[in-house]
Formats: C-alpha cells, structure tokens, sequence
C-alpha cells in the first residue's frame, strides 16, 4: 500500500474497530456484487453504487441512537444496509423481485423501511432535504428526542430548496443534521466546475447554522463529527451541517462512461485514501485482530452477500395483480 496517513490516536476499541471494518466491508461486497449482477442484466434501470464512501454512513450509524431517522438520494443501498435492513431484501428490490422492500415495484431509488426508519430512496436531486426536515419537524412537535440525518450531494447543496429548507430548520430550531457527501463530483461535473466556494459547510452560516468539514475516508473522525452533530441536536440547539469530504470510485451510476477524470487520479485514492484499508491498518497496527482473522470476516460477509443474491434470483417477480396496490390515486 502506498503512503498511508498517520491517524491521531483515539481510544477507540478493537472490537468497535472491527465491527466498522465488517460494516463497511458489507457495503463494498454488496455494491460489487449489485454491479455484477447489472452486468448480467438481472438489474435493470438506474443504479448508483456507493463504493468508495462507505466511512460516511458507517461512522454517523455509529453516532445514531435508536429511533433516529435517515433519509437519502437515490444513492442508497449502503445507508440501508448500515443502518440493518436486511441485504436480502435489497438485493431482492434491486432485480424486481417479490422479495424486496418494495414488492419489486420500486427498485435501487426507491426503498423505505419505517422498521429501521429509513425513509428512502430519492431521485430528484435535492427532494429529500425538505423531507428530511419535515421528518425532524415530527419529531420535535412529539418531543420524542430524536434526530434526523438528511443526506445529499455536493451537487444537490446548489439546490434552491435546500436553502429555504435550512431557513425553515434554523427558524424552528429542528434537530437535523444536513450531510452533505461531497464526493467532488454530480454526474460528470466536477465541484470546481459548478460551486462557487468549495467549503460547502460554510453555506448554512446565512441562516446561523453552524457546520463543520470531515475527512470522509476515516470513519473515526466521522463518528467524531456525527456525536457532535447528534449532541448539539438533541439539546434543542436545531440544524447542523456536515460536510463530509469523501470520493465515489466508480461511475455516477452504472451507465457513466467516466470520461471526467482520469484513472489515475480514482487509483490515487484507492490506494492512498480508502477507508476500509484504513481500519484494516490499525486493527493489525493495534493487534486488536491476526490477518487470519480478517480473513474469516471477509469470508463471513462474502458469504452474507452471495446469500441475498441467491435470495434475489430465487425470489419470484411480482404478480401482475400488484400492479394495481399501494396506488394512492
Ligand atoms: C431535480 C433533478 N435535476 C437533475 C437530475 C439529474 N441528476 C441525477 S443525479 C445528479 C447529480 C447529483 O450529484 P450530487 O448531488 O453530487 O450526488 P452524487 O450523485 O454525487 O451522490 C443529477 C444532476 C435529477 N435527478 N433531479
Ligand atoms: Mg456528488
């Protein structure tokens, strides 16, 4: 591995350090399973991986409590399955199937589960921001404590709605907290190219929200951040920005030709940035596990991820009555 950045000492344990590791690893494998099962055409329509930002909801899950809520784009599977919806139900949405979380009927941008309190699943760029809100304005009129991570792009921040959204979070004090996942890029457009000031977490400052910017390929300093975010939130202090810097490896979605950036500059961060490797490198740093050890965990959860692509490809394809449930009109 190439020139690994040294991290601040934490007093993080060894079996939380593995349990991020294992977390973040489930994403990857079932990304890279998803996109081979694209391949082979079992998966159709849009599908936009998360491979590369695993760190970011692996760390804010670890700083949620239960009853939290979360809310997304359209580049979702990984905070499904990080905050434990089952991989064989959106394994079993992602191919149609009867078994997803959404009867088959919605696909990757479109799963909920009021379970785990997963509220979707966007494809309008920027839509789910004043959802989130709203999620957060429940919560508050309930006074149950809760908090709300909402999350979008850096594309998305250049939205209108977002800024009539953190007026109306700030005015009413409402326990949100805005994720911003700058990856550097919305669809083949670099940051630079569309967004006048690159400190985005600065953008809420208008309306005296405060935010702060992470380093998205270290989970740690993610989790850091989400504690301080979730605390200021739940003493009834409103809305909180996180801009967490982290970079998507591959494409927009599965049919981007990725002509916007060079190989190079993906492999740079693959080799020098990851985020898995990262926690791989101070589990053995920190002999908290052997590589034997790794070993079994990446076993364990490629066996996880075959499990619900086997569960998928099994799973019948809607009945064509179901064509005609869950219509509100
Ligand atoms: C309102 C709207 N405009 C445009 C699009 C097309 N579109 C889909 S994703 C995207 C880029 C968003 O980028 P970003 O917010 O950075 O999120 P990322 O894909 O990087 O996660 C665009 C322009 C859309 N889906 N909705
Ligand atoms: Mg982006």
């Amino acid at each position: 591995m190439a020139a690994r950045r040294t991290t601040k000492k934490t007093n993080v344990s060894g079996d939380e350090l593995k349990q991020f590791y294992r977390d973040m690893l489930l994403i990857r494998r079932f990304e890279e399973k998803a996109g081979q099962l694209y391949g082979m055409g079992l998966i159709g329509g849009f599908c936009h991986l998360y491979i590369g930002q695993e760190a970011v909801v692996v760390g804010l899950e670890a700083a949620a409590e239960e009853g939290d809520k979360r809310i997304t784009s359209y580049r979702d599977h990984g905070h499904m399955l990080a905050c434990g919806m089952d991989p064989n139900g959106v394994m079993a949405e992602l191919t149609g199937r009867e078994g997803g979380y959404s009867k088959g009927k919605g696909g990757s941008m479109h799963m909920f589960s009021k379970e785990k309190h997963f509220y979707g699943g966007h494809g309008i760029v920027g839509a789910q921001v004043p959802l989130g809100a709203g999620l957060a304005f429940a919560d508050k009129y309930k006074g149950n404590g809760r908090v709300t991570f909402t999350y979008f792009g850096d594309g998305a921040a250049n939205q209108g709605q977002v800024y009539e959204t953190f007026n109306m979070a700030a005015l009413w004090d409402l326990p949100v907290i805005f994720v911003i996942e700058n990856n550097q890029y919305a669809m083949g457009t670099a940051q630079k190219r569309s967004t006048s000031t690159p400190d985005i977490h600065t953008r809420g400052e208008a309306f005296g929200i405060p935010g702060e910017a992470v380093d998205g390929m270290d989970v740690l300093a993610v989790k850091d951040a989400g504690e301080r975010a979730v605390a200021h939130c739940r003493k009834g202090k409103g809305p909180y920005i996180l801009e967490v810097k982290t970079y998507r490896y591959r494409g927009h979605s599965m049919s981007d030709p990725a002509k916007y950036r060079t190989r190079e500059e993906v492999q740079k961060m693959r080799e020098e940035r990851d985020a898995i490797e990262h926690v791989r490198h101070l589990i053995l740093e920190g002999k908290h596990a052997s590589e034997d050890d790794l070993k079994a965990i990446d076993k364990e959860i490629k066996a996880v991820v075959n499990a619900s692509a086997d569960f998928a490809k099994e799973s019948p394809l809607p009945a064509a009555e179901e064509l005609w449930t869950d219509i509100y009109a």
